[in-house]
């Protein structure tokens, strides 16, 4: 029988040894090529471990809440779907040994090289993630430049699909260029099953949508969302922009919409509430300095993509309407260049365009908040005057936050959307372009 070793896999350079939290699998149960098999704690990460192999798991050497040392053999799999008689007393339990004994070797090199790049590379490849990184002309440099998401900087297979949707989205395609991925995706919980009938269609998803559907489920997973919504009166903005508009456009040579208006704003309020300008890194909170604002880009085939407008607030209007306009225009045609795709620490998604008033977005991991804004429309609305009320004809418009609760309570997530609300509102009229 052709076995082979799971072993603990080291976690962390200083990291010695781990508690098995949960086993997701028993003995006896056939499994894939990375399906989970068990969760792991150490002082420093909590990780599920996937296997390397597909096989039937034919022995568990140590129970849930075990304290184990790297390297040591946690269970066994037989690779040929063979299932092992487990008699310890029988007498062919040296040859089995022997047998299993051969294993270790593999199985340690399982987490720290097992492929042809042992020479040249500490880290590990799972089969599954150099089968995917060869049909796809992912040369070994490449691979070496993809941030692992995994347990000591692994590269899953959500970190090699991430990078190959960069990848593709970008019009250079230099294979030999590094991008990092999106935010790591989680694992899906199974879906109950579809039936399809005859009059019913298929569609595959191609690689960019299941990014994004993994993308969303992991979102949804890693924070608990809430959303709050304010209506901002932007009357002044929405004169000055159409009375600006032509010779704005005229003067730098680029059509200027709502959206830098809305980014200007949202930059300000980040700067003055640095919290949402933020990320999660287990217990830590970890403030960005750079206020990067990411766009969400829809794009002609129907797929959705999110350059970053680098430091937004250290830009003045012309530049954050040059830049969205560059980076929307390179969007919708593949250009963009995997970095301007990275390091947002906020996102906006106008869906204003659409004719939508109010949304509950999802967070673009890592970061911890979201805004949507909705469609300026004409509405009827009072307004306090010296001589009394007054019903006026006014742009209004909603805006609304999904924020992460885990660091983000009501009262600061109502603050900043309500800041940036009183941004728009407090627009210029008489700004000189
Ligand atoms: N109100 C009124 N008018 C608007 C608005 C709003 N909110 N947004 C755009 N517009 C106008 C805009 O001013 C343009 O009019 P003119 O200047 O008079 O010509 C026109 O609509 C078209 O604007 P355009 O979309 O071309 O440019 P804009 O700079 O406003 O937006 C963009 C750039 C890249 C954000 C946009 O083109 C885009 O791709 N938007 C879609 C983003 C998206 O798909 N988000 C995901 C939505 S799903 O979030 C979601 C909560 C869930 C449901």
């Amino acid at each position: 029988m052709a076995s082979f070793n799971i072993v603990m896999p080291k976690l962390g350079e200083s990291i010695q040894e781990g508690t098995i939290t949960k086993w997701f699998v028993k003995e006896g149960d056939t499994i894939e090529e990375d399906d989970m098999l068990f969760e792991v704690a150490t002082d420093k990460v909590d990780s599920e471990i996937p296997s390397p192999v597909d096989g039937v798991i034919t022995k568990i050497n140590y129970e849930e809440d075990s304290l184990v040392a790297v390297g040591e053999v946690l269970a066994v799999v037989s690779l040929d779907g063979e299932v092992e008689e487990t008699e310890p007393e029988a007498t062919d339990s040296k040859e089995e040994t022997a047998k299993t004994d051969e294993a270790p070797a593999k199985a340690e090199t399982t987490d720290a090289s097992v492929d042809d790049s042992r020479k040249l590379s500490n880290r590990f490849y799972s089969p599954l993630v150099k089968t995917i990184a060869k049909e796809e002309n992912v040369s070994f440099d490449e691979l070496e430049s993809i941030e692992g998401s995994g347990v000591g900087g692994r590269v899953q297979k959500k970190d090699i699909m991430a990078y190959l949707e960069s990848r593709d989205s970008s019009a250079a395609q230099k294979e030999s260029k590094p991008a990092a991925p999106a935010a790591p995706a989680v694992e899906k919980k199974a879906a109950p099953p579809v039936s399809v009938g005859a009059n019913d269609t298929v569609v595959e998803m191609d690689r960019v949508r299941k990014l994004i559907a993994d993308h969303m489920v992991m979102s949804k997973q890693v924070s608990p969302h809430v959303t709050s919504v304010v209506e901002a009166d932007v009357t002044d903005l929405v004169i000055w922009r159409n009375k600006n508009k032509d010779a704005f456009q005229k003067k730098y040579g680029d059509k200027i919409t709502f959206m830098p208006i809305f980014t200007e704003a949202v930059a300000a309020a980040l700067a003055e509430f640095p919290m949402v300008n933020s990320s999660v890194n287990g217990d830590q909170i970890v403030m960005k300095k750079d206020v990067n604002v990411g766009i969400a880009v829809a794009k002609p085939d129907g797929n959705l993509i999110v350059p970053v407008i680098r430091n937004a607030e250290q830009r003045n209007l012309v530049g954050l309407t040059k830049e969205l306009n560059r980076l929307a225009d390179a969007a919708r045609n593949n250009k963009l260049d995997p970095s301007e795709i990275q390091g947002g620490t906020f996102t906006i998604t106008n869906f204003g365009s659409f004719g939508n008033i109010i949304g509950t977005p999802i967070i673009n991991q890592p970061q911890v908040a979201i805004l949507a804004t909705g469609i300026i429309e004409k509405k009827p609305a009072v307004l306090e005057t010296p001589s009394g009320d007054v019903i006026a004809i006014r742009y209004k418009m909603y805006l609304s936050l999904s924020y992460d609760h885990r660091i983000i309570d009501g009262a600061l997530g109502g603050a900043f959307l309500r800041r940036i609300a009183d941004h728009l509102e407090q627009f210029d009229i008489n700004r000189a372009i």
